[in-house]
This record gives structure tokens, C-alpha cells and sequence, in this order.
């Protein structure tokens, strides 16, 4: 096999490791509101924290799993480590809830 048709097969392979192992989950907030306000995600998945809004927004979990903080208009990634299901809110504007649920 010349080295010209390698790159492409592994590239395709592991572009098919990577869906089955982890997935990217994108959290959005904006005009102070998460969304989605349910989402489900697995150990090892990254979340793709992305503040749409002018104002500083945390991702803080009740239980002390986690706490993000997401500066203005700026996408913050995390990878989850833990299974559960996690209650988060925002430490300045606490009327933003919402729930992950990661299962193992
Ligand atoms: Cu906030």
C-alpha cells in the first residue's frame, strides 16, 4: 500500500474511534439562560461551554463536582470524569439551573 492511501483510511478510523468512545456536548448560555436545560452525556465526554452573552457565567455543580467559569463570548471545553446526575447553576446569577445527567 503506498504511503498516499494510508493517511486517509487511518484518519477514517479514527474519526470512528473517537464517536464511539466520546462526544462533544454543547451547554450554551445566553440572555441568561442555559440550554439545554436537560442534557445527557457519558464519562469521558467533553462539554462545550459556550457564553453567547457580555456577562461572566459559571457552571458550578452543587455536589462540588465541577466549576467552570466561562469568561464573555468564550467557549470553555471540560471533559466529564465523574457519573451522576449534577444539578449546576450560575454562581452570579443563580436563576440559571440546569441538570447533567453523565452516566458511567
Ligand atoms: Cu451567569
Amino acid at each position: 500500500m503506498s504511503p498516499r492511501w494510508t493517511l486517509p483510511i487511518v484518519v477514517v478510523w479514527l474519526g470512528m474511534f473517537v464517536s464511539v468512545h466520546a462526544a462533544t456536548i454543547q451547554i450554551s448560555m445566553e440572555n441568561l439562560v442555559i440550554s439545554p436545560a436537560e442534557a445527557a452525556a457519558k464519562v469521558g465526554d467533553t462539554i462545550e461551554w459556550v457564553n453567547k452573552d457580555i456577562l461572566v457565567h459559571t457552571a458550578t455543580a452543587r455536589n462540588g463536582d465541577w466549576d467552570i467559569t466561562m469568561p464573555p463570548k468564550k467557549t470553555v471545553t471540560s471533559v466529564l470524569k465523574k457519573a451522576g446526575t449534577i444539578e449546576y447553576y450560575c454562581r452570579f446569577h443563580p436563576n440559571m439551573k440546569a441538570t447533567l445527567t453523565v452516566a458511567p
